[in-house]
C-alpha cells in the first residue's frame, strides 16, 4: 500500500484531517464562506505516493469539475501531474466516497460550458482566470 504524504501546505492538510477524521461531517467548506470542499485522493506522478487535494465542489450530474487553479498562480497546482499521470481517483464528499476516473477537459466548447459551471460554484475562479496567464487545467471525475 503507497504511503499517504500530506500536504505541506499547514491549511490545506489540516482541512483534509478534519474532513476525513469526522467522517466529512466537519471540515467541509472553504473556511467560513459556506462554499463546499471535496477531497481528492491522487497518486503521486513522481513517488506514487498517495495525495489528498481539498477542491471546491463544482457538480455536473454525478460528475464533478475539478479546477487547478491554484489562486490564479503562475504555474499549476502539482496534482495537476498526478492526474494526467493516474487517471484513477477517489472523491470524498462529505459523507460520500466515490471512486472516479478524471479526464483532462479540451474541447474548447465543453470547457466553456463547464466554466460557467465551476464559476457559478465559486465566483473567484474567474478572477483567478483573469490573473495568469496560463490556461487553467479542468478536469472531469466520472464515477469509474
Ligand atoms: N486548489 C485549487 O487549485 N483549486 C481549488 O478549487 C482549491 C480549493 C481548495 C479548498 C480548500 C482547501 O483547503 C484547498 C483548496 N485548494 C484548491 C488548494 C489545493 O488543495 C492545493 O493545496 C493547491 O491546489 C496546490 O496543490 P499542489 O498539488 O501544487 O500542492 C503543493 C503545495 C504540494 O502538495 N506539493 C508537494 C510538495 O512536497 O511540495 C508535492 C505534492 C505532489 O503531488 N507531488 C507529486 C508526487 O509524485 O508525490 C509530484 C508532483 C510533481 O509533478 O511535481
Amino acid at each position: 500500500m503507497a504511503e499517504y504524504i500530506p500536504s505541506p501546505t499547514d491549511w490545506v492538510r489540516e482541512q483534509v484531517e478534519l474532513y476525513e477524521s469526522s467522517g466529512g461531517t466537519e471540515g467541509t467548506t472553504l473556511r467560513d464562506t459556506g462554499l463546499s470542499v471535496i477531497v481528492v485522493t491522487n497518486r503521486g506522478n513522481k513517488t506514487g505516493a498517495i495525495r489528498k487535494t481539498p477542491l471546491m465542489r463544482v457538480k455536473d450530474g454525478d460528475n464533478y469539475i475539478l479546477v487547478g487553479s491554484r489562486g490564479g498562480a503562475p504555474t499549476n497546482p502539482v496534482w495537476v501531474y498526478n492526474l494526467r499521470a493516474h487517471a484513477d481517483v477517489q472523491v470524498r464528499d462529505e459523507t460520500e466516497v466515490h471512486d472516479m476516473r478524471v479526464r483532462e477537459v479540451d474541447d474548447e466548447e465543453e470547457r466553456a460550458r463547464l466554466w460557467e459551471l465551476c464559476v457559478a460554484a465559486f465566483p473567484p475562479y474567474a478572477d483567478y482566470k483573469k490573473a495568469t496567464e496560463r490556461t487553467i487545467p479542468v478536469f472531469v471525475a466520472e464515477p469509474a
